[in-house]
């Protein structure tokens, strides 16, 4: 398997450690920018607190509504006791990937038609500090901030989010179901109908208005929703943090796929979007990377899927 961007960072940010964590000392040849946030040598991320203790945990004063489905695509809805703000994704079809003719188009790009059988609410924004600290009870970010996108927490760690949010008695009661997005989910979201290489068009100009890279970030994280939204209502598809999505990584099919959930197995799962350490091109709409589950990086967050937990073609 290709060895990836992010698999250099962690062998940089992992050879620099002293402790479990290292929040992200990374500086390699290959590495598009050097990202050594000054303080990061003595960084260990705080365990989360269980699950049972969360006040939240046996919360059901809060009734939370079915989902349902969005109307038009983009709609916004505010959903559970954290006041997420998800955007609806409609049911379609779209070709992932890029053509070998794009401008910085890589081997793992090769295009395929996926179609959506069922629309999915994805989240407007990267989850925040905020919205983690209440169900994990800590906060493992470097950059800190309640607005700024969680970061430094691994692949492990999001699912157990995803797991403490749809299992809220409101939410189980509903038939709410949380998690990520698969890769195709996310790139029909971050695409949002544009067949570009970023959702804004092809000029790379445009990351000054729609993501945080590594020429206007200052080298850290911002605060979510401060950049231009993509068509469906989507921040920061394009940089901030890299967002980790539900599958396995591995080769695309070769053939067309309906409701695809990715590799049934492998060892490493899919990052997306670039983040505030890259230049534009890895932040491109097609832009595929992965790293171990276990890895823990600066510039690794999520957003959130919302689907009902009865349909079992979106689960
Ligand atoms: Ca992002």
């Amino acid at each position: 398997m290709t060895r990836t961007k992010f698999d250099l960072l962690i062998v940089a940010a992992i050879a620099g450690c002293s402790g479990c964590a290292d929040g992200g000392a990374t500086t390699s040849a290959d590495s598009p920018v050097s990202v050594s946030p000054a303080s990061t040598a003595n960084f260990v991320a705080p365990e989360p607190v269980p699950f049972e203790s969360i006040a939240l945990a046996s919360d059901s004063s809060y009734a939370s509504p079915p989902l349902g489905d969005g109307a038009e695509p983009g709609e916004v809805r505010e959903l559970t006791r954290l006041k997420i703000k998800f955007c609806w994704c409609p049911a379609g079809k779209f070709r992932m990937g890029s053509s070998d003719d794009t401008p910085g188009h890589l081997l793992n790009e090769t295009q395929f038609d996926v179609t959506f059988s069922r629309g999915f609410w994805t989240q407007q924004t990267e989850l925040t500090q905020n919205q983690y600290e209440q169900l994990m009870g800590c906060n493992p970010a470097f950059f800190k901030g309640p607005q700024n996108p969680i970061e430094s927490l691994t692949w492990n760690e999001a699912t157990e989010f995803c797991r403490r949010l749809s299992e809220l008695p409101p939410e189980k009661k509903a038939g709410n179901l949380f998690r990520l997005p698969t890769e195709a989910e996310w790139e029909y979201a971050c695409r949002a109908g544009s067949t570009t290489e970023f959702c804004f068009g092809d000029d790379e100009a445009g990351m000054e208005e729609y993501g945080w890279y590594h020429k206007n970030s200052g080298r850290t994280t911002h605060p979510v929703g401060e950049k231009k939204a993509n068509a469906w209502g989507l921040h920061d598809v394009h940089g901030n943090v890299s967002e980790w999505c539900g599958d396995f990584y591995g080769d695309y099919p070769r053939e067309a796929v309906i409701d695809p959930r990715g590799p049934k197995s492998g060892d490493k799962r899919v990052l997306r979007g670039g983040g505030w350490f890259f230049m534009p091109m890895f932040a491109r709409s097609a832009y595929r990377d992965a790293s171990a589950p276990s890895a823990r990086y600066v510039g690794f967050g999520f957003r959130l899927v919302a689907t009902s937990a009865a349909d079992i073609t979106l689960r």
